[in-house]
């Protein structure tokens, strides 16, 4: 079984390609099922790699219809070729040009890797390893080449070609009813960000004039008559190439850049040079379609696969190893983004709040890996919350130690050496060492040791001396294949603040003058002078570093800082911090006291009632509590769901009834009045009035059911209405039912939000929904070979739905078992997704740890199962 033969690719085996690939031209004659590729390879051998050596191709699934060298077709003897590879023992040592032939079956292929079709289109994904289910080749990044592409089609069929790069050519050929484009990208990229599209598609675009004067024809491609959901998308791409200009002095490169919307997609979206391809949740949205949030996410993503034209394409990286040093970098370049965008501080706590529920659970399971893993078996399995979140939170703290001066200095460094080029993170930390001579090899253990730091913080005051001293230690837990872990260099921006909440103006010579102490032994202490009074310490401000914080500060000191610390984050976090210690109490049995409660709640009335509307977003998060995954993976073991929902059922219900007269106000005055705009503010308002909705229904279901169906019935938009019918959700009866039924009336035509209204469903923490569940993978909308639809219905019930997923019975976990394996012979991506649901299988209590190792073990034991599956199963076993 494939399982068994999949060979672990090792950092430490890295060797250049013995051969490389200059230039590729490849002809695609489309047809459903047997579409022919003709592609023609200028190879020569590689001055660093080896000598007479065999030239090995790879391949995926390939079916090989004639190969020739430099015009002679081979002969049987001369090459060897099965599906996953071709070899030609006796190369010759020059250059040379190798035609290869093969043919594709589009239609089948519905592992959507390699090229296949969506809703009748075709289109491609090859990052990390599809183009070798196109054609043989050196599949690796840091074979980079100049591609020129002929796509051929069915006028009917596929009357919209696009290539990656320039369009050169187009025309009909003659007598057929076919037409062909030919596309030249003259940047040399490696095979993974090769794409082509073909089909019937909408289309909206508008000309850009780079910084330089050059003018762009930017385009998004949509289902014909979804035009009118396309224009944010193209809005938000816009502000993308300004931004990137202004604040990275980067341009744009080619005379067209194309988004096309395809609605069925393993990931969010890709790269592609020129031609970005994406997953149409994140670029179709009308008020009428998209929540607040949908609009924050194609906002953030357009700009993602926008930036990575400089971080991934034109610095590409050298092996996939270095994953993070495109994609860390790409998502801290999208969170600046988005933070300059929007509001930066809401930004960073949906930031930090991402981290914490994907990443920081990531690293305390079994999958746990270092940003740059050393090891794999199948990449795929690889783009994580690690790679990809840590990632960018390690660049963060780059910039937060050396200062946006010299970070700007050394990213134009970066740039300049390594374009054109495949590059290591070892060149990527150089270039910061280079422009501010500082010894980067100690911070670079961030790349390479997994788990969260935990850092704790103890204040000592001496009054007599006016010293403020906090002692400071780092420690990591162990983790898979690191059982032993060393000290890291963590950036803590800090201050302090006086009991009554006044900023101090206390002293310390290690503390810089951006205010961040850089902690980088086990321990360390440092001291403030002319310190008063005992202060409130304000440490991680901003999230400074990706670690979990031990403060000694009591409850009563953490909300002076909720209302006065001058770190909008902190502020934040210091109610967070005091609910979760109430939320673990009251899961695991320790008794809360009335006075505990109370104080959470007065003091978070009291901020709203005072501040709320001078930042509603930032007001809706302050009230929502940390979620039931957030809780269990802060009690880490011997973890009680049921326990836990509880718990946060009757704090949101003592805060609901605490606030109750300013909630009922903020619902009434927030209401939407003007027409719907997405822009952050106007979220805002909406976000801070559906928080305030949520806790009158926690406090009161009859009072939260009339407000809740008056809203769904009244709202003016999907932020509202969705947010409406998810408070329905949590109160059982008829009310609910008849909303579920005219949400799926209202909406059976549109797909993605039919996606909602299973998601919905998917997370209703009552013992039937395992059933209603099964129910709704029968339904028209409901597909097993739709990643969206898949990851909505049994995603979501599996992420989201805590209490349910992990049913005491088991019967949670052999649900979600049985589709990963039913998934897996489709779409292994998806399949193995879907089975890092099982990561926190450890934690829980051991009834239910033991239905899920079972669950586990029954995947396991199944027959060719794909290597993604096999990966994380046994991953998640160990
Ligand atoms: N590079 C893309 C992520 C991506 C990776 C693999 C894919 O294959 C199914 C698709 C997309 C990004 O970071 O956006
Ligand atoms: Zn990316």
């Amino acid at each position: 079984m494939r399982t068994d033969v999949a060979q672990i690719v090792r950092l430490e085996d890295y060797r250049p390609s013995d051969f490389l690939i200059d230039k590729v031209e490849l002809d695609f004659r489309l047809h459903p099922t047997a579409t022919k590729v003709t592609a023609t390879l200028s190879v020569r051998p590689n001055p660093s790699g080896r000598s007479d050596v065999p030239l090995v191709l790879d391949g995926d699934e390939v079916n090989l219809k004639a190969i020739a060298l430099d015009d002679r077709t081979l002969e049987a003897g001369e090459f060897e070729a099965n599906p996953e590879s071709l070899t030609i023992s006796q190369p010759p040592q020059h250059s040379f040009r190798l035609t290869i032939e093969t043919e594709i079956n589009p239609t089948a292929n519905t592992k959507l890797m390699g090229l296949y079709r969506s809703s009748g289109n075709y289109c491609t994904q090859c990052e990390a390893e599809g183009f070798r289910r196109i054609t043989y080749f050196l599949d690796r990044p840091d074979v980079l080449a100049v591609y020129t592409t002929r796509i051929e089609a069915e006028y009917e069929e596929a009357p919209v070609l696009l290539g990656n790069g320039n369009p050169v050519e187009s025309g009909f050929v003659e007598g057929t009813g076919r037409h062909y484009a030919v596309w030249h990208d003259p940047f040399p990229k490696p095979s993974y960000l090769f794409a082509l599209v073909g089909g019937r598609l909408g289309r909206v675009s508008k000309t850009f004039t780079t910084m330089s004067g050059r003018e762009v024809d930017i385009a998004v491609y949509v289902e014909p008559g979804k035009e009118d959901r396309a224009g944010y998308a193209l809005d938000a791409l816009e502000r993308s190439m300004i931004w990137d200009e202004q604040v990275f002095g980067r341009e744009y490169d080619l005379d067209v850049f194309s988004i096309v919307a395809v609605s069925d997609f393993n990931m969010g979206a890709m790269e592609n040079k020129g031609l970005n391809i994406f997953n149409d949740k994140y670029v179709l949205a009308s008020p009428e379609t998209a929540t607040d949030s949908d609009y924050a996410n194609i906002e953030a993503i357009i700009a993602h696969e926008y930036f990575h034209n400089w971080s991934g394409n034109r610095v590409t990286c050298r092996d996939w190893f270095q994953l993070c040093l495109k994609e860390g970098l790409t998502v801290f370049r999208d969170q600046e983004f988005s933070s300059d965008e929007r509001s930066r501080p809401v930004h960073r706590i949906a930031e930090v709040k991402a981290l914490r529920s994907r990443q920081f659970l990531e690293d305390s399971s079994p999958l746990a890996h270092p940003v740059r893993p050393i090891q794999y078996r199948e990449i795929n399995n690889f783009y994580t919350a690690t790679v990809y979140e840590k990632g960018a939170e390690i660049v963060r703290m780059l910039k937060t130690i050396i200062g946006d001066e010299d970070f700007r200095r050394g990213m134009d460094l970066y740039y300049d050496r390594c374009d054109g080029r495949a590059a290591t993170v070892e060149d990527f930390l150089k270039a910061f060492a280079d422009v501010t001579g500082r010894d980067l090899s100690h911070f670079a253990r961030w790349y390479a040791q997994s788990g969260t730091p935990r850092v704790s913080v103890h204040g000592h005051h001496d009054e007599a001396a006016k010293m403020y001293r906090l002692d400071l230690r780092q420690q990591t837990p162990p983790t898979p294949g690191q059982p032993t872990k060393e000290p890291l260099v963590v950036p803590i921006a800090l201050g302090l603040v006086t009991q009554d909440g006044q900023p101090m103006d206390a002293h310390c010579e290690r503390v810089n003058s951006r205010g961040v102490f850089v902690l980088d032994k086990t321990e360390d202490s440092i001291t403030f002078t002319g310190v008063a009074s005992r202060p409130v310490p304000s440490v991680f401000r901003g999230f400074s570093a990706p670690v979990k914080v031990s403060l000694d500060l009591s409850n009563d000191e953490l909300l002076v800082l909720l209302r006065h610390d001058t770190d909008a984050f902190n502020r934040w976090q210091a109610a967070q911090t005091v609910a979760m210690r109430l939320l673990v109490s009251l899961s695991t049995g320790t008794p809360v006291s009335d006075e505990e409660m109370a104080s959470l709640s007065s003091a978070l009335c009291a901020f709203i009632e005072t501040d709320a509307l001078r930042d509603p977003a930032f007001a809706a998060l302050a009230l929502t509590l940390p979620s039931e995954a957030d809780v269990a993976q802060e009690i880490g073991k011997e973890v009680d769901p049921d326990a836990i929902h509880r718990a946060r059922k009757a704090m949101r219900r003592h805060l609901g009834n605490a606030c109750r007269e300013q909630l009922l106000d903020f619902h009434r005055s927030l209401a939407q009045t003007e027409s719907y705009s997405p822009d952050a503010a106007s979220a805002g308002r909406r976000a801070l009035r559906n928080a305030a909705l949520d806790l009158l229904a926690a406090a009161d279901l009859r009072t939260g059911e009339q407000l809740a169906s008056t809203q769904f019935e009244t709202a003016s938009n999907m932020t509202d209405r969705l947010a409406s019918l998810s408070v329905l959700m949590t109160i059982p009866g008829m009310v609910r039912e008849n909303a579920i039924a005219a949400f799926e009336e209202r909406y059976r035509s549109e797909p993605l939000v039919i996606d909602k209204w299973f998601t919905l469903q998917a997370a209703i923490p009552e013992d039937t929904t395992l059933e209603r569940v099964k129910r709704l993978m029968e339904h028209p909308a409901f597909s097993i070979n739709n990643p969206n639809r898949v990851r909505s219905l049994i995603g979501n019930f599996a992420m989201l739905n805590q209490v349910q997923f992990n049913r005491a019975d088991g019967a949670g976990y052999a649900f979600v078992a049985s589709i990963v394996l039913r998934a897996d012979e489709l779409n292994p991506q998806l399949a193995s997704r879907l089975l890092t649901a099982f990561s926190t299988w450890r934690m829980m209590e051991p009834t239910r740890r033991s239905h899920a190792r079972r669950a586990l073990q029954s995947i396991a034991q199944k027959p060719n199962l794909s290597r993604d599956v096999g990966d994380i199963v046994n991953r998640s076993l160990e």
